[in-house]
């Protein structure tokens, strides 16, 4: 990486601190005094206006209309980290105000990612009249436009790019709409949930520092989702950190007491506590119950889910480490396929919870895009990882023919395909990505900010390259250091 020289001698001369950091600073963008000060001191104070956001006044009427007439509202989010923690700090907070509600998180596999008819027809059966969903919704536009003709309206909170056409929902809360002037664009589907939460609260009149309540498990959320550790997200993770380790969920308290913690918990422990739990929970069984951990009143009440999702994490490593066994094993009898460009493996008896993760796992060994198959009813599933760089997407769209559908994007998919196609796929994926995939690309690369000397590291060097934290994407760095 490099960094002007002119930049980190005048960034040195003002903060006075080690040149090497400075450096290291300037490189992550922090290029000024100004910067470096709300890099290190990041203040709740300087989080935007909720109101900035395109259709939060429309969201706010409708909520609190339906407070109000005291309709039915449901929570509807996501099975994922972001989905479940943007559900429960909603849900929580609504359940202060407003007692008909209740939350839905979809079937991993029954029902799949987003917005489901499922969902829409258990609000109807139900009698709910309104639906807040949370990190889904904008690409949702007939399930939307479904319940719409059901009586059912819809507040969206996403931030995923939105397609041309927009779901016909009463509001759609979303800073990535090309004419969303909210000023930043990397929130999570936790964050504007949480910015609805903002704006709601000060509608209502209530303490301004309700919203607060919910930072830990929104800091989970946005390092979980791998958004930008910038901006907003910085300030949010930041604070949701500390209250993280001082005055945490009765989740967190419980997983953190279950994986047996004891030190001050950084963003990296807190996500990799959290989300592999959270995750073998949708992945095993159903995520519900991750909500019903963190919406917890009591850390008895949520001891007893978190022990339900620590076991279907147990179950999720055995298979994971078990299937990644049993696939090494493959290629390297297969001696044709051990000096390939490319890894292909199936079994039919492998867990579909977990083929993702094996994927990744086989490319710690095998450097190079990976793709993992099990069976799925009548036909044969999976999921493919790929190395950095390499657009995989394009690969397996080149290898159509042999599927019976697919999706994902540069750096992971999913694809479906007849039995007898397999190996038929594994032989064309491996052509194209063998006359594709440029040499460097199959040697892993290690980035390297600074060389630096003993000397640099004197004093106070660690402590403020600590000071650093949060990290995450664009703010890079120290996930392998030894924690304090
Ligand atoms: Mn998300």
């Amino acid at each position: 990486m490099s960094a002007d020289d002119a930049v980190v001698n005048s960034l040195q001369a003002s903060l006075k601190i080690n040149p090497v950091i400075c450096k290291i600073l300037v490189q992550r963008g922090i290029d000024s005094f100004e910067k470096a000060r709300n890099f290190f001191r990041p203040e709740l104070s300087q989080l935007h206006s909720p109101w900035l956001m395109k259709d939060m006044e429309k969201a706010v009427d409708r909520v609190t209309k339906a407070i109000d007439q005291q309709e039915k509202i449901l929570v509807f989010g996501d099975y994922d980290v972001d989905g479940t923690t943007s559900v429960a700090c909603m849900f929580q907070f609504l359940q202060k105000i407003h007692s008909p509600l209740d939350f839905y998180i979809p079937h991993r596999y029954k029902e799949g990612y987003g917005v489901s008819k499922a969902g829409i027809d258990f609000a109807k059966e139900n009698g709910f009249t309104l639906i807040i969903s949370l990190d889904c919704g904008i690409k949702s536009v007939d399930l939307i436009r479904y319940a719409a003709r059901l009586g059912i309206d819809f507040v969206v909170c996403d931030h995923h790019l939105p397609d041309d056409e927009l779901p016909p929902a009463v509001a759609i809360l979303n800073p990535k709409q090309k004419d969303c002037p909210y000023p930043y664009k990397e929130l999570c589907g936790c964050g504007v949930g949480f910015k609805l939460i903002t704006a709601l609260a000060e509608r209502l009149a209530m303490p301004a520092d309700t919203p607060y309540e919910y930072l830990d498990l929104l800091a989970t959320a946005i390092a979980a989702d791998i958004v930008p550790m910038t901006g907003e997200n910085r300030i949010l993770a930041f604070h949701g950190l500390i209250k993280a380790n001082k005055q945490p969920n009765f989740g967190i308290r419980a997983l953190t007491k279950l994986s047996g913690l004891e030190k001050e918990l950084q963003i990296t422990n807190l996500v990799f506590m959290i989300a592999p739990r959270v995750n073998a929970a949708g992945r095993m069984d159903d995520a519900t119950k991750a909500v019903r951990m963190f919406i917890a009143r009591s850390e008895t009440e949520a001891m007893e889910y978190a022990e339900m999702l620590h076991h279907d994490n147990t179950d999720r490593k055995e298979a994971d480490s078990s299937i990644t066994s049993e696939a090494l094993a493959m290629i390297m009898e297969n001696s044709d396929w051990k000096d390939r460009k490319s890894t292909v493996v199936y079994q039919p008896h492998w867990h579909k919870g977990v083929v993702g993760i094996v994927a990744s796992r086989i490319i710690e060994h095998f450097y190079r895009p990976t793709v993992v198959l099990t069976q799925s009813g009548d036909y044969v599933a999976g999921s493919a990882r790929s190395v950095p760089g390499f657009n995989l997407y394009e690969a397996i769209h080149a290898c159509r023919e042999h599927l019976l559908g697919y999706g994902g994007h540069f750096a992971a998919a999913g694809m479906t395909m007849e039995k007898d196609q397999v190996d038929l796929f594994r032989e064309k994926f491996e052509a194209v990505v063998a006359a594709s995939i440029p040499p460097s690309l199959l040697i892993p690369e290690i980035i390297i900010d600074s060389v630096i000397s003993f000397k640099d590291i004197a004093n106070s060097f660690y402590n403020i390259l600590c000071q650093m934290e949060p990290f995450g994407p664009e703010i890079p760095a120290l996930y392998s250091w030894p924690k304090r």
